[in-house]
């Protein structure tokens, strides 16, 4: 339909990020602000992304929309209203400041958002989601603002998206204001800075999640006293080793602090009372399974990280492919000789196995 008002649009698309040292814990659960640092490395759109197209204009009705795979998704919850917020009075500003431009801020928007993944199963649904939102009005409303400034809005919808805005190496500076301004992404390292790295994603459930993050987190904190531990000591060993892997492409001690921080997060859970279990045998095998390749190796060559579910995800270099991804394959079609821990990957793991650029 061309006659009336017009439809102004944008479409972008955002990466999924998965965390080497991990957010777990907010200080301020209205304004997602974090207990602690963390660090992410984001995977290639080309394999796993949001792509969400923002349009607004006078013909649509009333009230915003958004569509999520194809369903109407709720809009109402505060931290996506906290998101639409910011960046209306961001065009707000805008128009104010130059009458000559539409008014966009006063329009309803109309997003639509696909996930080439599955949603809420542990693959960082949330974070590619939210920064794609993020990313998409704030092209539709011409702002100016660079990926950092939008962290800190994409930060308001799910703490992990604020990652999602850069691809490469990213860490989440958790800042001290209680305003949150200061609670942002910054990007450590482009993906060129290190072309070799690679990630494989083992889906061991496309289930949704049992304890959703948001609780999960905050029982954690209520809870656990080996998570005060985390926070003080762990956390911040964590980040200054693996900023210095980064810079160094010291690949066994990037696996090292990756592997460590994941077992720290996962242990901070299982202290958690009632215990928060995310990790399940599938995963415990796959575990195995990365300590069984680095042996053979004689050196670290992979390394595991699991987030708030049972998935996988092995950061390797290329020149390991071979090994990694022979060694897994081998495991999960072996009838004999990896015995019990192939049988349960082999029977329990659904190869949705997709190996990511950085
Ligand atoms: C991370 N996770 O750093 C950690 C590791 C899960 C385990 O960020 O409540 O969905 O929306 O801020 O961002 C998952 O938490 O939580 C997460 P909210 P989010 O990637």
């Amino acid at each position: 339909d061309l006659s009336g008002p017009p439809v102004y649009r944008s479409t972008t698309t955002a990466p999924v990020n998965i965390a080497v040292v991990k957010y777990w814990g907010k200080r301020d659960p209205k304004l997602n602000l974090a207990t602690n640092p963390s660090l992410s490395v984001t995977l290639s759109q080309d394999d796993l992304r949001t792509l969400t197209t923002a349009s607004c204009s006078a013909k649509f009705p009333k009230e915003d929309s958004l569509t999520l795979n194809g369903e109407p998704s709720d809009i109402s919850g505060a931290r996506t209203q906290a998101c639409l917020r910011e960046l209306r009075a961001l065009r707000a500003k805008l128009e104010e400041a130059d009458s000559s431009l539409p008014k966009l801020s006063e329009l309803p928007l109309r997003i639509v958002t696909e996930n080439n993944f599955p949603t809420a199963a542990g693959l960082a649904s949330s974070a590619a989601g939210f920064a794609a939102l993020v990313r998409a009005i704030a092209d539709l409303y011409r702002l100016p603002n660079n990926p950092t400034e939008l962290s800190v809005i994409a930060r308001q919808g799910s703490g992990s998206a604020c990652r999602s805005l850069f691809g490469g190496y990213v860490a989440w500076r958790d800042g001290t204001q209680e305003d949150g301004l200061d609670s942002k992404a910054v990007e450590v390292a482009p993906a060129s800075h290190w072309p070799e790295m690679r990630a494989l994603i083992l889906v061991a459930s496309a289930a949704k999640k049992g304890v959703s993050s948001t609780s999960g987190m905050q029982q954690t904190v209520a809870t656990s006293g080996l998570f005060k531990q985390r926070v003080a000591e762990v956390v911040p060993k964590h980040m200054a080793t693996i900023e210095e892997a980064i810079a160094k492409k010291d690949f066994a001690s990037f696996a090292e602090v990756t592997m460590r921080d994941s077992n720290s997060f996962h242990a901070t859970c299982a202290d958690t009372y009632p215990p928060i279990f995310y990790m399940n045998d599938t995963s415990r095998a796959a575990v195995r399974a990365v300590e069984q390749i680095n042996e053979k190796a004689g050196k670290t060559i992979a390394a595991y990280t699991f987030d708030a579910g049972p998935n996988a995800v092995i950061y390797f270099l290329e020149e390991s492919a071979a090994a990694i991804v022979g060694t897994f394959y081998k495991v999960l079609s072996a009838t004999e000789g990896w015995k019990d821990e192939a049988k349960s990957l082999s029977s329990e793991i659904e190869l949705e196995e997709t190996i990511a650029q950085i």
